[in-house]
């Protein structure tokens, strides 16, 4: 380009932001999930992850922790939700420890993990009960024996 003048502004600036792939920003998180759900309810929220370089896809997968037979994760949205044919039960597990990893698609792919904690919420299960009844006393201590054994198989702690 050139001015009235003859000068030109070729000058060309370079900004040499020396551009290194940032890893994707992901939180350690708790989710909760009721022990009745089943394939393919989600668990919680979609996990939130971010990442600071411009333009980049997020990929999300689950690489361990008691909940990693139990559980999927979308791979694009972060969603955790119940695995095909799995089933939870508050009476055996209350709480799964889940570890996460989030990729980003640059280059070199950098990840980063995040420890999801899903706690399973009581849910009152079906009781099949014979025709017996049981005194509860509220905020009895996990395990403390109600009564005599009722012939049944409530498998509630405590109904
Ligand atoms: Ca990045
Ligand atoms: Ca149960
Ligand atoms: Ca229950």
């Amino acid at each position: 380009m050139t001015d009235g003048g003859g000068l030109s502004d070729k000058e060309v600036v370079t900004i040499d932001v020396n551009d290194v792939n940032e890893p994707p920003q992901v939180e350690d998180q708790a989710r909760s999930v009721r022990e009745d759900a089943v394939f393919p309810n989600p668990v919680g929220e979609e996990i939130p992850a971010y990442d600071p370089d411009f333009g980049q896809d997020l990929i999300f997968r689950i690489i361990g922790g008691t909940g990693q037979e139990v559980f999927t994760i979308n791979r694009c949205s972060g969603q955790i939700q119940i695995g095909y044919g799995q089933e939870l039960d508050y009476e055996t597990t209350q709480l799964y420890y889940t570890i996460i990893e989030v990729c980003d698609t640059g280059v070199p792919t950098m990840c980063t993990r995040a420890n999801i904690t899903v706690n399973v919420l009581d849910v009152n299960d079906r009781p099949e009960l014979s025709d017996a009844s049981v005194e509860v006393v509220e905020n009895s201590v996990v395990g403390t024996l109600v009564g005599s054994p009722v012939a049944g198989t409530d498998e509630d702690i405590f109904g």
